[in-house]
């Protein structure tokens, strides 16, 4: 019998440090309990949430609607394997194709997974129906790129701290410089690329924009040259930068749609890929699957959170806070330019880049300065700092939050 709500903190650390794997270096914070914008540690202290689980808890922690989706549901069927059909698959397909405008959903489970599936739906469509020679179909990746930690997806990926030691990698990769369309119109003149595979607005990488005009541009191209158009709104989709979706923002229209995290509200891993039929229908019975993808568990939660992100009108108020929060972060560097260099994002995905080097630890300091005060967020990439709270914060919340952080930022001592 695990009693882990009598554990405290310390004992908690313990306790993950010794019968863990040490695949991450957490911010030395324990939680215990979440509600809505909050998090609590065991002894009961209270912090704001800006991290959301990196933009999974769109809709605030425990979010009373999607838990009480899953209880129902988990009450009823939660697992019947597509060896069968099950009653709430097909009505959870069609709401969420008809919720972001596509013929047809494949269910899975974690973003690396839909990345994954996505990758397969290309080069399949890229032999299929655009005729590229057996196993010779190239799928174009950017540098920075963060898609997931499989074996297939770091393939792809320019981040030794993901590669090392990991190979050997999968072939069929070019990876160009993010937000140069020459290298890119270059790249695509080879015949045998099937697809291009990018997020909107890189996360990991530092919450990294293209130049305005980068994905409709890209979107042109792929059209051009009948190469598919891959987004990864794993991240940046679900309302967190403002829109449904980032692609939004230029009215691009992704061939291939990879959802995930907030797609299920933090509740269980729900992620899917939206594809049209000339496309999702290059996989036939037998070709694909996933114990867990499309369980009626997740069906359930999928659909509430969904609902929640319209019903609460919460990329509206992503955009409105975020606006409030670089706005601050702007004043806070106005009074201590020698720690902010950067301040950016959009919606309520923002990064401030410190005066540090990557390997620096002020960043570090900051967040645990953060956590002091009773808010949690974490660096990526060393000097960079990601501020991500749940889209369902009030204003006045932000700007008890931007109080916090310009305290953190004016008394620290570099
Ligand atoms: C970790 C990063 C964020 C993602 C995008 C796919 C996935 C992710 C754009 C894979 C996942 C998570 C994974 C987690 C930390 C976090 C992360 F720092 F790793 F890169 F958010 F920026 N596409 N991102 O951001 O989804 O398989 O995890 O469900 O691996 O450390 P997943």
């Amino acid at each position: 019998m695990v009693t882990t709500n009598l554990i405290g903190s310390e004992e908690a650390m313990r306790l993950e440090d010794r019968y863990g794997c040490h695949n991450y270096h957490p911010i030395p914070v324990v939680l215990s309990r979440g509600e809505g914008v909050f998090l609590f540690n065991p002894e009961g202290k209270r912090y704001y949430d800006f991290l959301s689980a990196y933009s999974a808890v769109n809709q605030g922690h425990c979010h009373p609607k999607i838990i009480g989706a899953l209880i129902a549901q988990a009450q009823t069927l939660t697992l019947t394997s597509r060896a069968f059909y099950n009653n709430k698959l097909g009505e959870t397909e069609k709401y969420i194709a008809e919720y972001f405008g596509y013929d047809k959903v494949l269910m899975m489970n974690s973003g690396a997974e839909a990345n994954e599936s996505a990758l397969k739906l290309a080069r399949k469509w890229g032999y299929e129906k655009k005729g590229i020679p057996a196993n010779r179909a190239v799928v174009i990746a950017v540098g920075g790129n963060f898609h997931g930690r499989t074996l297939g997806i770091i393939s792809a990926s320019t981040d030794p701290v993901s590669t090392t030691n990991f190979g050997p990698f999968l072939p069929g990769f070019e990876i160009i410089e993010y937000g140069n369309l020459e290298v890119m119109e270059r790249a695509l003149v080879n015949p045998e690329v099937c697809a291009v595979w990018l997020e909107p607005i890189q996360g990991e990488a530092g919450v990294v924009l293209p130049p305005d005009g980068y994905l409709k541009a890209v979107e042109t191209l792929c059209k051009k040259h009948n190469v598919l158009l891959m987004i990864d709104e794993v991240q940046t989709g679900i309302a967190r930068t403002g829109k449904l979706l980032a692609s939004d923002y230029e009215n691009v229209k992704p061939d291939v749609l990879i959802l995930g995290k907030a797609l299920s509200g933090g509740v269980l891993p729900v992620s899917a890929v939206l594809a049209d039929d000339e496309v999702m229908l290059v996989i036939k019975p037998g070709q694909h699957g996933s114990t867990y993808g499309g369980n009626p568990l997740s069906c359930a939660v999928a659909v509430a959170a969904l609902e929640v992100i319209k019903e609460e009108n919460l990329a509206e108020n992503a955009i409105n806070l975020g606006e409030l929060f670089r706005n601050r972060m702007l004043e806070v560097r106005e009074k201590r330019p020698d720690l902010i260099v950067h301040v950016r994002g959009r919606g309520l995905l923002n990064a401030v880049v410190v005066n540090d080097s990557e390997e620096g630890s002020m960043a570090w300091n900051l967040c645990m300065q953060f956590a002091e005060n009773g808010l949690l967020a974490k660096p990526t990439h060393g000097n960079i700092i990601r501020f991500a709270p749940p889209l369902v914060m009030t204003k006045a919340q932000m700007l008890d939050c931007c109080n916090i952080i310009e305290k953190v930022f004016l008394e620290y001592n570099s």
